[in-house]
């Protein structure tokens, strides 16, 4: 056994150890960089941390995602492999199908660190393994064909990503009793709506654009007045970078035409929603002059009747509900002129709300599709679920905004999820088990959570109570609200409570919050007007008369007659996060961690610093030594006694036994000392403390495989 570990050892010393739990220096950060560093320059982009997976984005197809690599996970036991997503996959499918319990995949990283794609890989190793009959086939594809249509409607090109997720999105596969996937539901969170109008530089606006001018048909142009050119669309002009060579809209657009077609879109659906999609670019190239008081006219009244056209509204309505405002006064309604400014601002708000909304209209549309419509063999009562969550990853830019403040919110509570379920479960089973341990210090978000949400104290609270306020609130007077009921919070700070020296300096409309991640300075300007995300009566009555059905499924006549404030962004993000933690809660769960390896989105570079940056805040030291402080394994008595039987002559080939006596046979022949290894309580798994102990065990085992199939060898030849 000796002389087989040192031979495999020279193979660790290069490739790194696939489960971090077997690093022998495992509390130090060095060492856990050196192994991923190794791993990521084999090629070997995955690494357990115990059943956590840790994923390095290598920026490359590395052909690890062939049919024959998903055979090769299906069924078999979690540890007999090396680490892959298709394992993490194949886990929580098959616990799922023994145990009738629902599981989630929560997936996290910061942008660009490869959530989506893994999300993507684990939907298709479902779609590729999972039984299926004839009759179910069109729910799976429906469930795959789902992703390209959402991501061109809801991702773009940020700085960070190419493909960066600008919605958050938790999709269930519904599994029947057989394991057959027959279903799915997707929910979607708070998509950047602000991008529709504006991106910073090196930035796009939703990809769907760019794909329908690249590639959309001459007839489908013509009809919607538009030209090929996105340059000539102010709405997609502004990051100046409408052409990307790494995307290539035209193809794109075949496969979200082709998805279409699959998801039940009739052609009469798709005139509409590309109506509106048409409708949009042309509302941004609407363009406003001042008259001598100063109200808004619109000179050139070319684009005002394409909306009116694609949109089945009025011209002359449109033309005055985008210059004019109505004021209810005691008795009647007047009719105000808009300045300048405020005719831009209407404009914006009417594109913004117009995606925003046809964006939920998408998800229910794709969710009508995804219910399984009655296959009378199937009992619907025993459906369980997978929940995969893909949600926008923590970010950073030299401007941050409101948007940024969502974002990294949602990453906080998911970080806290995880914090409090990793520690829990563990903490929860030495108990049951009756293993004694040492409770391991972390640092715990819940603060950083509460400064963003605490009802009446939180930063969201104190913005919802500018934004009501009678009088002149304003993004500076937020600012000092914050200063005067935050100030003194330990992860907040701004320019008058001045940071210590040598650190990046804070503006005067700005705010740093020092999140989990790292530290983010937001500029306060905008943050009233998003939270409120007003969209004027006039130009809402307007789409509650359109003739295109989508719209008239958007705005809904109901919401005029309804005069109560809706909640703010704000509050709303934050309910939907609770509802979505509810969600999570009550399922098993499994973790991916995806790790950015740099920051030029190219294959091969690791960079020490940004990796061991992400190592740190995504708490993964912790959670090793939370998984080794006790015991480094731990395994069911079957499973352990399944794979290693062969070590021992009492329980080769068959032990007909309770599994735990098989298992205290097996070590004793093998020669475990007591304290090596501990039986739970519970007796149904054994614990086992050291790497070595289980190392020499798999050691001894491949060493055993490699005896029996030469004597088996030997025996044929002689034959
Ligand atoms: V964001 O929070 O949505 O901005 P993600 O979702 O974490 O971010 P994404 O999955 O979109 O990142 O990955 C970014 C890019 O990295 C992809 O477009 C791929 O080009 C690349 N990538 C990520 N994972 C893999 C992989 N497993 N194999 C090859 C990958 N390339
Ligand atoms: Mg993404």
């Amino acid at each position: 056994i000796r002389l087989h570990m040192e031979g495999t050892l020279t193979a660790r010393d290069k490739v790194g150890v696939q489960d971090f739990v077997l690093l022998d220096a495992y509390t130090s950060e060095s060492a856990f960089v050196d192994n991923l560093r190794k791993r990521f320059s084999e090629n070997l982009i995955y690494t357990y941390i115990g059943t956590l997976l840790v994923s390095v984005n290598p920026y490359q197809e590395l052909g690890i995602y062939t049919m024959s690599q998903m055979e090769l996970y299906q069924g078999v036991n979690f540890f007999e492999l090396p680490p892959h997503v298709y394992a993490i996959a194949d886990n929580a499918y098959r616990m799922m199908c023994s145990e009738l319990n629902n599981h989630f995949i929560l997936i996290s990283g910061e942008s660009g660190a490869g959530k989506t794609e893994a999300s993507k890989k684990i939907l298709q190793y479902f779609a590729v393994t999972c039984p299926m009959t004839q009759s179910l086939q069109i729910a799976r594809d429906r469930l795959l064909l789902s992703n390209p249509v959402l991501e061109a409607f809801g991702n773009a090109k940020t700085l960070r990503n190419d493909n960066s997720s600008r919605f958050g999105k938790y999709m269930d596969i519904q599994f029947d009793f057989q394991g057959i996937p027959v279903g799915g539901h997707i929910i979607s969170y708070l998509i950047e709506k602000s991008r529709v109008v504006y991106q910073n530089h090196g930035e796009r606006n939703f990809h769907i654009f760019y794909q329908l001018l690249a590639g959309g048909e001459e007839e489908r142009l013509a009809y919607l007045g538009l030209e090929r050119d996105p340059q000539l669309y102010k709405y997609l002009s502004q990051g100046h970078c409408a052409k990307e060579s790494s995307i290539n809209d035209k193809n794109d657009w075949k496969t979200v035409s082709n998805a279409f077609s699959v998801i039940d879109f009739t052609e009469g659906d798709l005139e509409n929603l590309f109506g509106i999609i048409a409708s949009v670019l042309h509302l941004g190239n609407v363009g406003f002059e001042g008259d001598d008081q100063g109200c808004a006219t619109i000179p050139d009244t070319h684009e005002i009747k394409w909306i009116a056209k694609l949109l089945g509204v009025h011209s002359s309505i449109l033309l005055e509900a985008l210059t004019h405002r109505k004021i209810e006064a005691k008795t009647e309604e007047v009719i105000c002129p808009l300045t300048l400014e405020l005719s831009v601002y209407a404009r914006d708000a009417m594109a913004k709300a117009v995606y925003g909304r046809t964006f939920t209209w998408l998800v229910n549309k794709i969710n009508s599709s995804l219910v399984n419509k009655g296959i009378n063999t199937i009992d619907f009562t025993k459906k369980t679920v997978i929940g995969l969550l893909d949600i926008y990853g923590f970010e950073v830019f030299d401007k941050n905004g409101f948007e940024q403040f969502c974002i990294n919110y949602c990453n906080e509570k998911l970080q806290q999820l995880l914090i409090e379920r990793t520690l829990k479960a563990e903490q929860t089973e030495y108990e049951m088990e009756g293993i004694e341990w040492e409770p391991i210090q972390y640092f715990n978000n819940k603060i950083i959570c509460d400064l963003v949400e605490e009802r009446h104290k939180g930063i969201i609270s104190i913005l919802d109570e500018e934004c009501i306020r009678p009088g002149p609130a304003t993004d500076l007077s937020f600012l000092e609200k914050l200063e005067e009921k935050v100030g003194k919070h330990a992860h907040f700070e701004t320019r008058k409570l001045a940071g210590p020296k040598g650190r990046k300096r804070i503006g005067w409309m700005e705010f740093r919050l020092l999140h989990y991640a790292g530290e983010v300075t937001y500029c306060t300007k905008g943050f009233l007007e998003k939270n409120n995300d007003l969209l004027y009566r006039h130009l809402k009555e307007v789409l509650c008369k359109s003739t295109n059905s989508i719209l008239r499924e958007c705005f809904l006549v109901a919401e005029l007659e309804n005069r109560r404030r809706p909640p703010t962004v704000g509050t709303q993000f934050k309910n939907s996060l609770s509802s979505l933690l509810e969600i999570l809660i009550s399922k098993e769960p499994s973790y991916i961690r995806c790790i950015k390896p740099n920051e030029r989105k190219e294959p091969s570079k690791f960079d020490d610093f940004l990796v061991r940056h992400q190592i740190k805040y995504l708490g993964l030291m912790e959670h090793l030594r939370v998984r080794r402080a006790g015991f480094a394994y731990r395994r069911k008595y079957e499973h352990f006694l399944q794979r290693y039987k062969s070590l021992c002559p009492d329980t080769w080939p068959h032990w007909c036994g309770p599994p735990a006596e098989g298992v205290e046979r097996l070590i004793k022949y093998i020669g475990y000392k007591p304290e090596e290894y501990k039986l739970g309580n519970s007796r149904t798994k054994i614990f086992i403390r050291f790497p070595r102990t289980l190392f020499a065990t798999e050691d001894a085992f491949e060493f055993s495989k490699h005896q029996l199939v030469a004597r088996i060898q030997a025996t044929y030849k002689g034959c």
